[in-house]
């Protein structure tokens, strides 16, 4: 899915990957070329436009993580932004009424008797276990009531038909009142398609959803019409109101574009997405998802997250005085490497880290950490704060305290030179890193 607009993506990104820094420049281009992408994939106008601004606007005030390079933290702020484009959140549908009424409605072809039933049968999972009664109210092609009442038959949900009649919203109004009667707990209504917005079909839909009142009116849209997907929903929510929109066909050669501005344009949530033919082929939208899918980039967001989230600020601020003062004990030793253990993969993260060469080759596996707790606990205070000289014979007994090595200790004591010496470097490196950049140092490695 989505290939061509995630591969310009990563063109893009790989381009900015030899850069040092974000710069106001790079920056620019790399916007202009996320509007290009975002247009081909057939993005509304406007809000490509705004959605580049608000990307400018972010990276430009960014301070760059020294854990990840600027084309990966401009990925994250792309990301970021798409996810708030599509909502953030996984939006729930409302069922707060005994039947909860589902009206769908959209074009010809979109998808909407086969989604009927997909919902039907994602409500009836163990999860929910909703008794739900579908109506078929599309009276104009022949054939739909059949296909609604084969696909209720496959998924053993009944299907409310009137043999005979030619109005909708009569079968409409019937429908409810069967559901009410037998105490169902949902109704999902089918409608008819329309070629393109149509004064006669638009007013019968409006007299369908006056009757029923339902709780949620959902604008089914195929992925594969992009733009066209866009302006639809939003002539429909004109005239009927929509809660949402259930996004499908995004298993074809889809182009992202309606799936990214459905919700700008219409301010209503993406409720589900339709990836196949199959009734099972159904899941609820999730804007991160999604946003993953577009960028293709799911690991990189992953590792940007993690370094934001792990590092805590405080905690290294305080690293940094004592630093100053030249008092990096084992004990911080420790923190520090707690700190790089929540992480995860430290390797992936370090081979990022420019002027860290050589100490790649660390395991932060739980075993080696405990093994590093346990080392660290069995010295003295005096050694911890290398008052004393680790001799020989202080080593041994290190060993013999922690049930580890003497190679063991000597293995920490090497690492622990080795970063010590690093953060003392770093003040230094991080100069040179930002010169010009204007931006403030970054919050990690302070
Ligand atoms: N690949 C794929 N096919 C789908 C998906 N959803 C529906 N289809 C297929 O698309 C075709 C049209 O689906 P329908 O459910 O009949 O569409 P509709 O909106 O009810 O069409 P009308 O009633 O004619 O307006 C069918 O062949 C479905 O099997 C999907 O998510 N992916
Ligand atoms: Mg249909």
């Amino acid at each position: 899915m989505f290939g061509a607009v995630t591969e310009k993506f990563q063109k893009l990104f790989s381009s900015l990957a030899g850069n040092k820094k974000l710069t106001e420049e790079n920056i620019s281009d790399a916007v202009r070329q996320v509007r290009l992408a975002l247009l081909d994939a057939d993005v509304n106008y406007s809000v490509a436009s705004n959605f580049v601004k608000k990307i400018r606007d972010k990276a430009v005030g960014t301070e760059v993580l020294s854990s990840v390079t600027p084309d990966q933290q401009f990925i994250k702020i792309v990301h970021d932004e798409l996810v708030e484009l599509m909502g953030t959140e996984e939006a729930a549908l409302n069922l707060q009424n005994k039947p909860a009424v589902i009206l769908l409605c959209g074009l010809q072809g979109s998808g909407k008797t086969t989604h009927c039933a997909k919902l039907a049968a994602f409500l009836k999972r163990k999860e929910f276990q909703k008794k739900t009664l579908l109506a078929a109210c599309d009276l104009q092609r022949p054939a739909a009531v059949e296909q609604l009442k084969r696909l209720g038959a496959q998924i053993e949900v009944p299907v409310f038909e009137l043999a005979g009649e030619k109005n909708p919203v009569a079968v409409a109004k019937q429908a409810l009142e069967k559901a009410r009667r037998e105490g169902f707990d949902v109704l999902i209504v089918d409608t008819a398609g329309r070629l393109h917005i149509d004064e006669e079909l638009m007013q019968e839909l409006g007299e369908i959803k006056k009757v029923l009142d339902p709780q949620e009116v959902l604008f089914v849209a195929s992925a594969a019409t992009g733009q066209e997907a866009t302006k639809t929903a939003a002539e429909f929510d004109k005239r009927v109101s929509i809660t949402g929109t259930i996004i499908t066909m995004l298993d074809g050669s889809a182009r992202a574009g309606a799936a990214i501005s459905i919700r700008e344009i219409t301010g209503k949530p993406l409720k589900f997405e339709g990836i196949g033919e199959k009734i099972s082929d159904l899941q609820v939208f999730n804007p991160r998802s999604m946003a993953d899918r577009v960028l293709g980039m799911g690991d990189v967001i992953n590792l940007v997250k993690k370094a934001q989230e792990h590092f805590d600020e405080e905690e290294s601020k305080d690293l940094e005085k004592k630093l100053r003062k030249a008092a990096f004990t084992y004990e911080d030793f420790l923190k520090q490497m707690a700190m790089i253990k929540k992480m995860g993969s430290l390797k992936s993260l370090f081979k990022m880290l420019p002027g860290l060469p050589e100490i790649d080759d660390w395991d932060t596996s739980e075993k080696d950490f405990k093994k590093l707790e346990a080392m660290i606990l069995s010295m003295t205070p005096d050694e911890r704060t290398e008052k004393v000289e680790l001799v020989p014979s202080r080593r041994r007994r290190i060993a013999k305290g922690s049930s580890t090595t003497v190679d063991d200790v000597n293995r920490m004591v090497k690492n622990f030179k080795r970063i010590k010496q690093f953060f003392k470097e770093m003040p230094a490196l991080k100069k040179e890193m930002m010169k010009g950049s204007g931006k403030k140092e970054n919050a990690i490695w302070h």
